[in-house]
């Protein structure tokens, strides 16, 4: 019998709501949910990826030991027990911080792996840990801790409403936004310029995003905080400040207009790239605008200065007087209120208190950056990484220098993957242990739904039972934890199998409608609110809209004072290094050294979506992008083979000559590389393409936020020999 199943789409940020057809166990088709009031039917050409991976023949569905001759497959009890047995035994001979752990990017999109994963960390005891964050948005995160007093108080653009938004280092128009949950976000940019509003978009190439804007501005990569204190220098100057609302609760504007003045536009025009006059205009244009929104991503968190900038683009929303107003920078309300629930229990994030073992670089939020992961497996003594977990994660592929990672990988003496593939990372492993992949499972954005344009709840049930004797993430999280948890005396380990069996019942599903009846719009939103709990999210199969994002400062800030800090020391400190940057550059020759940036293509997600066809069907997509000037400078000829080295290593890819990429950077999409040896994904290794993180310098981290520069590796570009 055919059906039509309604959820919402896991794979990038933005929650498109789907209409899947069904005939018994067989999807036909994958179509946009025209009555999901968010998404209004829009999806991506990445959808029908849902069906692609659960179907394809590659992915695991049991576990696996990896043998002399091959994948050998395990009973569920076996292999968590031979998992908690080496984890614990490694732990008794090196001590707890022997055993890292690495969570990738769709531990987010699962709600079942964010609420099971904290207990599991908890069991795991270790300081050795490592997540994505630190390959991404890291410095929103440390900006929002320093200054609003919580993590994961993150701002989120009031898209919809705004009259001017400018776009740094991201590309939403192809990424589909980035702590920026909005479906349909080109139409939405549309939108903004049809009711008279403005798009202004930095970045060193001509994007998709670009190409809706009003202005592109080149940028030369890793510059940005300079421009962004050019223009804080014309704002002032100018006497265009206006905090408005804010100015009651801000503390240090005269330390930031103090920090200006040192960038007139013409200290900063040449380093970035913009002449002085376009600086000036841009400033001006943006406190001119009603209402205006600076946002940056993953361009702007993940290069040299990426601290700094996180930072400053939230003063600038601050002194223009558009955070927490309509049309700027706003905060949601979310059904399940993270930042209430980790307050309450005194948790508002970390930053620096402590720092890596090797390098020195400063934690955060309890984690270490994963450019340090590779020498603190290779580098002997106390603290040294023996065993590692990784879950829903492909380093090797989406980290710095890869390569060295992978071969730390191999001297390990222990390694668990929890994953569906046996890919880069994953074949490095002892035992894989697959959880079952999204439409088997139901599913509500916890996370998402904390940076979405709207107040939104959408619960995803879901559409095919599990395989028979599979188990779902949060299933593998409890059953490790409570496995690493019974390590004491008889009493210790029946109250481990008292609270397991609790956990078990209640589930991630359980968990979550505790959560909704005790979120903003739960019991407390009576006598006329929703009063949500499962059972209301599920019977809005749609999803349910609360409403636009609404000021809730200084209510929700987090701070002790309850004040906005505009200038916290630990980014003065940094600014010194950006000084020295300014001189210096102004006086280094580039030798032929070309900057290397990223590029996301509409059909890929990271590492992981190459095993579809119809991801990877049509042209190479893994080709690096050049300027014309610079091709000819090099005598390199479109469609040549070239050569990209750096200090960390080079690799081979097809050249297509560009002018949309501004002279002097060349451009090279990640998640590429699926041809090492021991990768089982057939489709992948048709259409390998090369890792730009071969390339990309594990030793280049930004210093203040432990966020690997993954944008502005200095490259040479050379014909590859045939
Ligand atoms: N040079 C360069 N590098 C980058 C970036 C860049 O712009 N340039 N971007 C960075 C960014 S923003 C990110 S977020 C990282 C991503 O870095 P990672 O998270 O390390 O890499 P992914 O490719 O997302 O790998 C996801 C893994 O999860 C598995 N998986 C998929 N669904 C599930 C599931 O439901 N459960 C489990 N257990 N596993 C699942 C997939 O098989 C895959 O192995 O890459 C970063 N790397
Ligand atoms: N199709 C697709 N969608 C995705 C993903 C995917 O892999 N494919 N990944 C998802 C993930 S994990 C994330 S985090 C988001 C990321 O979402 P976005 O950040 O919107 O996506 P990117 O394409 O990485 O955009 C970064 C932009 O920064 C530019 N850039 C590079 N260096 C600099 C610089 O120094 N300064 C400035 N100003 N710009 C610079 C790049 O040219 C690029 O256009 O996308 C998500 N959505
Ligand atoms: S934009 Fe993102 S959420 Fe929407 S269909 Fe595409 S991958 Fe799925
Ligand atoms: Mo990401």
């Amino acid at each position: 019998m055919a059906r039509t199943h309604f959820r919402a789409c896991n794979l990038c940020e933005a929650m498109c709501g789907i209409a899947i057809d069904v005939d018994g166990d067989r999807v036909l088709a994958i179509r946009g949910d025209k009555d999901d009031p968010f998404s209004r039917g829009h999806i991506c050409p990445k959808a029908v990826a849902l069906q692609d991976v659960h179907d394809d023949p590659d992915r695991l569905k049991w576990p696996v030991r990896r043998t002399t001759s091959g994948w050998q497959r395990i009973g569920w009890d076996e292999a968590f027990d031979e998992v908690a047995r080496r984890i614990r035994e490694i732990q008794s001979a090196h001590g707890a911080n022997a055993v890292g752990l690495y969570l990738g990017n769709p531990t987010v999109h699962n709600y079942g792996s964010i609420l099971f994963g904290l207990p599991f960390i908890q069991s795991l005891r270790t300081r050795s840990r490592y997540s994505a964050t630190s390959v991404d948005q890291l410095p929103h995160m440390l900006s929002s801790l320093q200054m609003f007093g919580h993590q994961m108080l993150l701002t989120v653009p009031d898209l919809d409403r705004t009259q001017f938004f400018l776009c740094i280092g991201g590309n939403p128009v192809v990424s589909n936004g980035s702590i920026m949950t909005a479906p349909d976000v080109a139409h939405r940019l549309e939108d903004l310029r049809k009711r008279g509003g403005r798009l202004v978009v930095v970045d060193p190439r001509r994007t998709e995003t670009a190409e809706l804007a009003d202005t592109h501005y080149f940028i030369r990569p890793g510059t940005d905080a300079a421009l962004l204190l050019g223009m804080l220098h014309v704002m002032f100057a100018a006497d265009k400040i206006r905090l408005g609302r804010l100015a009651d609760f801000t503390d240090g504007l005269g330390t930031v207009r103090d920090l200006a003045k040192r960038f007139p536009p013409e200290r900063v025009a040449d380093f970035t790239g913009l002449p002085a006059e376009e600086i000036t205009k841009l400033a001006l244009d943006f406190c001119a605008a009603p209402s205006a929104i600076a946002y940056g991503r993953v361009g702007a968190c993940t290069q040299e200065f990426g601290g700094l900038v996180g930072w400053l683009l939230t003063v600038i929303n601050v002194v223009t007087g558009n955070l927490d107003r309509v049309g700027g920078m706003m905060f949601t309300k979310p059904a399940v209120d993270f930042v209430a629930i980790a307050s309450a229990s005194g948790q508002t994030g970390h930053y620096a208190k402590s720092k890596s073992r090797v390098r020195g670089l400063p934690e955060f939020g309890g984690e270490f950056p994963v450019s340090t992961l590779a020498e603190e497996i290779e580098t002997p003594g106390d603290g040294q990484i023996k065993a590692l977990v990784t879950s829903a994660g492909n380093p090797v592929l989406s980290t710095p220098n890869g390569a060295r990672l992978a071969k730390a990988l191999d001297l390990l003496d222990f390694m668990v993957s929890i994953d569906i593939y046996v890919n880069e990372t994953t074949r490095h492993a002892d035992v894989i242990l697959p959880p079952t992949f999204s439409l088997e499972h139901e599913n509500y954005d916890v996370a998402l739904s904390t940076v979405a344009i709207r107040n939104v709840a959408k619960y995803s049930p879901a559409l095919f039972e599990p395989a028979p004797d599979t188990r779902h993430d949060w299933q593998i999280f409890l059953e490790l934890a409570s496995r690493l948890d019974a390590r004491g005396g008889a009493a210790q380990r029946a109250a481990v199998t008292a609270k397991k069996a609790v956990m078990s019942r209640l589930g991630a599903k359980g968990l979550l409608d505790l959560m909704l009846r005790a979120g903003p719009y739960g019991v407390r939103s009576l006598p006329f609110g929703p009063n949500l709990s499962v059972a209301k999210v599920e019977d809005a199969p749609h999803g349910i809209d609360l409403g636009p994002l609404e000021p809730c400062f200084p209510a929700r800030l987090n701070t002790k004072n309850k004040r906005i800090a505009l200038a916290p020391e630990v980014f003065l400190h940094d600014v010194p290094r950006l000084d020295a940057k300014l001189d210096e550059s102004a006086k280094a020759k580039r030798n032929g050294e070309l900057s290397l940036i990223g590029r996301r293509d509409l059909r890929t997600n990271n590492s992981w979506l190459h095993n579809s066809t119809r991801m990877v069907k049509g042209k190479d997509r893994c080709t690096l992008l050049m300027n014309p000037a610079d091709a000819k400078k090099r005598k390199l000829a479109d469609g040549a083979s070239v050569r990209i080295e750096s200090r960390a290593g080079a690799v081979v890819a097809k050249l297509q000559v560009s002018d949309d990429m501004m002279p002097g950077v060349v451009s090279l999409p990640h998640g590429w590389g699926h041809s090492l040896e021991g990768v089982e994904l057939r489709v992948a290794r048709a259409h390998a393409g090369v890792s730009i993180n071969d390339v990309v310098d594990e030793l280049a981290v930004d210093p203040l936020s432990g966020t690997a520069v993954l944008n502005g590796t200095p490259v040479k570009v050379t014909a590859a020999r045939a």
